[in-house]
C-alpha cells in the first residue's frame, strides 16, 4: 500500500507476531511509551484500535480542513477590498495545506489518499459540523476566522502534544497559521464595528449565527462522546470536549466586550465559585441532525467537493503521466 513513508510494514502484510508472548511484549511496549508519554512513530508496533482512532480523527480533520475552505471561499470573489480579498485567498489556501499536512499524516498509518477521499465523497466519513452553515454576509468571514478558527486552536493545540509524531508534528504548523487567521478576523471585525450602524448589525447577526454552532464544534458532552476516554488514555486527545468548550467560552467573552458584541446568550455570567463562565444549552439535536447530513448546507457541500475532485482528475492523470514518462526516461538514460 503507498503511503508517504515507504518503509512502513503494511499491517496486512506483516501480520500478526508470532507468539502470544512476542504479542503481549509488543503491547506492553506501547503502553509503557504510552504511559512514558512518549511518541508513537509510524515504524512502531501499535494496538488496532490505536490505529484505526488515529486514522478516524486525522481523516475527519483533513476533510474538515478541505470542506472549510468552502464557506469562505464562497466569498472571494466578493471580498470588499484588493487587501481583504489577498488576505482571504491566503487563508483559504492555508487551509488546504492543513488538509494536506493531515492527509500525509493519516497515510503513515498506512491508509491511503484514494481511500480517506473515497470515504469523504461517498458520505461516510465526517467533518466538521461548522461548515454545513452557509456565510451569508461579509461579517461571516470575520466571524469564522475570529470563531471558529479561535474554537478550532483551542481544541488543536493540546494536539501538538498528541502521542502519534506526524499527527503532532503537523499540528504545530497549523496552530500557528490557526492563530494568525483567528487575529485577521478579529482585525477585519473590529473594522467594521468602527463603521456604520448597518455594518455593526452584520457582525452582530453573524455572531449570533454562529456562537451556537462553535460551541457544539467541540464535540459532545462526555457522556455522548464514545472515543474520548480511549483518545485521552491514549494521549491522542489531552483534553476533554467540555473542558476546551469551556476555555472557549473564557476566552471568547473578553475579547466580544473589546469588539463591542453581545453572545447570544442569556445565560452566559461569570461564576466566582467555578471561576469560569456558566453557559446555557446547547442545541444537541440540531448537532447531531448536522452531523448525520442533513444540516442546511451538507448536500451542497458534498456535492461542490465532489465535483472539484472529478473535475480535478486530469491534473492527477497529466501528473501521472508526467512521472511514468520521467521515469522512463531516467531508466533509458541510465541503461
Ligand atoms: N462535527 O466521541 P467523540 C477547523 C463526531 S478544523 C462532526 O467526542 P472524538 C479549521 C465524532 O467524529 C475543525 N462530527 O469523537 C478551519 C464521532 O463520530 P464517529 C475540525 C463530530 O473524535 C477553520 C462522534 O461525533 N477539527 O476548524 C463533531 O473523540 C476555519 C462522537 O464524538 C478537528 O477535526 C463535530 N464538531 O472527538 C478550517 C480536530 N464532534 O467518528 C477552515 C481534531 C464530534 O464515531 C476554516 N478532532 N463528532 O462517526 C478532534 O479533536 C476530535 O475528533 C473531536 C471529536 C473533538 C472533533
Amino acid at each position: 500500500m503507498y503511503t508517504q513513508s515507504m518503509d512502513i510494514p503494511d499491517a496486512a502484510e506483516k501480520g500478526p507476531p508470532e507468539s502470544a508472548s512476542a504479542a503481549s511484549e509488543l503491547a506492553n511496549a506501547f503502553e509503557a511509551r504510552i504511559d512514558a508519554d512518549g511518541r508513537i512513530e509510524p515504524q512502531d508496533w501499535m494496538p488496532d484500535n490505536y490505529r484505526q482512532t488515529l486514522v478516524r480523527q486525522i481523516s475527519q480533520h483533513a476533510h474538515s480542513e478541505i470542506v472549510g475552505m468552502l464557506p469562505e471561499g464562497n466569498w472571494i470573489s466578493r471580498a470588499p477590498s484588493l487587501k481583504r480579498k489577498a488576505i482571504l485567498i491566503a487563508k483559504v489556501q492555508d487551509e488546504a495545506g492543513h488538509g494536506l499536512y493531515l492527509y500525509s499524516a493519516a497515510e503513515t498509518l498506512g491508509t491511503s489518499r484514494e481511500q480517506m477521499l473515497e470515504g469523504l465523497h461517498s458520505g461516510r466519513a465526517k467533518y466538521s459540523s461548522i461548515f454545513n452553515y452557509p456565510t451569508l454576509t461579509w461579517a461571516d468571514v470575520g466571524v469564522i476566522g475570529w470563531l471558529v478558527d479561535g474554537a478550532a486552536i483551542m481544541n488543536q493545540v493540546p494536539l501538538c502534544r498528541c502521542s502519534y509524531g506526524p499527527y503532532a508534528r503537523a499540528m504545530v504548523r497549523v496552530c500557528k497559521e490557526e492563530s494568525f487567521h483567528q487575529r485577521q478576523g478579529y482585525e477585519a471585525l473590529l473594522v467594521m464595528m468602527k463603521g456604520t450602524d448597518e455594518q455593526r448589525a452584520m457582525v452582530q447577526d453573524a455572531t449570533n449565527r454562529y456562537w451556537w454552532k462553535c460551541l457544539a464544534m467541540f464535540g459532545p458532552p462526555a457522556a455522548d462522546s464514545p472515543h474520548s476516554a480511549l483518545a485521552m488514555r491514549w494521549g491522542i486527545k489531552r483534553i476533554s470536549n467540555d473542558e476546551l468548550r469551556q476555555k472557549f467560552v473564557d476566552a471568547t467573552v473578553p475579547q466580544a466586550k473589546v469588539l463591542g458584541v453581545t453572545l447570544p446568550d442569556p445565560d452566559l455570567k461569570w461564576n466566582e465559585a467555578r471561576q469560569h463562565y456558566d453557559y446555557g444549552e446547547i442545541d444537541w439535536q440540531e448537532f447531531w441532525t448536522t452531523v448525520a447530513g442533513n444540516g442546511p448546507c451538507n448536500k451542497e457541500r458534498l456535492a461542490t467537493r465532489v465535483k472539484a475532485h472529478s473535475d480535478g482528475q486530469w491534473v492527477r492523470d497529466a501528473a501521472m503521466a508526467y512521472a511514468r514518462k520521467y521515469r522512463e526516461r531516467t531508466i533509458t538514460e541510465a541503461v
